[in-house]
């Protein structure tokens, strides 16, 4: 009885201190500092799996450190032929496997569906992303820009903030001497927009964000496009910074590439 009780306090204790550290976490952002509402429902999905996980974890490692060092002896209690344990054990886990899947996963999936049908609309920006071996091309169709470059000539994203952004992706090569459309798998990912999408020769995929927080590639590395399919030798290299602005200065961005272009 004195075992289950201190088991109970430790377990109890561990707990505590997990969530603590749980909630610290979050309130920093987990692993990056969301920059779209849905890498924002995603974090979101993260924190509530890791705050229901806690007591899991400190259950099964408070049970290991306590039994190892409370019942060295030979003559210990053993768990093995305790059916109800183990049934409980296996029910727990099966009931938690299904609510992960319920909630989080499919109740943000269907939101994240609702909420781009619900904002879609004809005055979403529009960017057309090529992906080649191994360069980002990114177009502004709405605003006449071909190729969005820096005055190094590097490809950069640039976006306005609070706006919905339609991305469309292929993989193509407009440069290719002799065949533009031998193209590999490339795959569009921005961590902090909470995107990632494959991105295959022959194919228009699309993607949806709503971008919710001005901040850029010069403050958080997280901010730019990577990508995340080996594609060959310069894959690694396959990054372009982003950019999130407020809507006047991506009105001047556009103005200057508009003029970049036509010099
Ligand atoms: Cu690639």
């Amino acid at each position: 009885m004195i075992d289950i009780l201190l088991f109970a306090v430790f377990w109890l204790i561990a707990t505590l201190l997990g969530e603590w550290g749980v909630h610290a976490m979050e309130a920093r952002g987990l692993y990056y500092s969301a920059a779209t509402s849905q890498a924002l429902d995603g974090e979101k999905a993260m924190a509530f799996i890791l705050t229901v996980l806690v007591p899991v974890i400190a259950f099964i490692v408070v049970m290991l450190i306590y039994t190892a060092l409370r019942f060295r002896s030979r003559r210990s209690l053993q768990f093995r032929d305790n059916k109800m344990f183990i049934g409980i054990w296996v029910l727990l886990s099966i009931a938690l496997n299904i609510l992960f899947f319920v909630h989080p996963s499919a109740s943000a999936l269907e939101q994240m569906f609702n909420n781009e049908e619900a904002r879609l609309n004809r005055h979403d920006l529009i960017v057309n992303v090529t992906a080649r071996q191994w360069e980002w091309i990114f177009s502004y169709p709405q605003y006449g820009i071909q190729t969005a470059e820096d005055s190094n000539g590097n490809s950069t994203l640039y976006l306005p903030v609070n706006q919905n952004v339609r991305f469309v992706l292929r993989s193509y090569d407009p440069y290719h001497t002799y065949d533009p459309n031998g193209a590999v798998i490339h795959d569009f990912w921005i961590p902090a927009f909470g995107l990632k999408q494959d991105i295959i020769p022959g194919e228009t995929r699309l993607e949806y964000v709503h971008t919710n927080k001005i901040t850029s590639y010069d403050v958080d590395p997280m901010v730019r496009v990577q990508c995340a399919e080996v594609c060959g030798p310069g894959h690694p290299f396959m990054e372009a910074p982003v950019h999130v602005v407020s809507s006047s200065d991506f009105l001047k961005w556009v103005q200057a590439q508009r003029k970049l272009e036509a010099s």
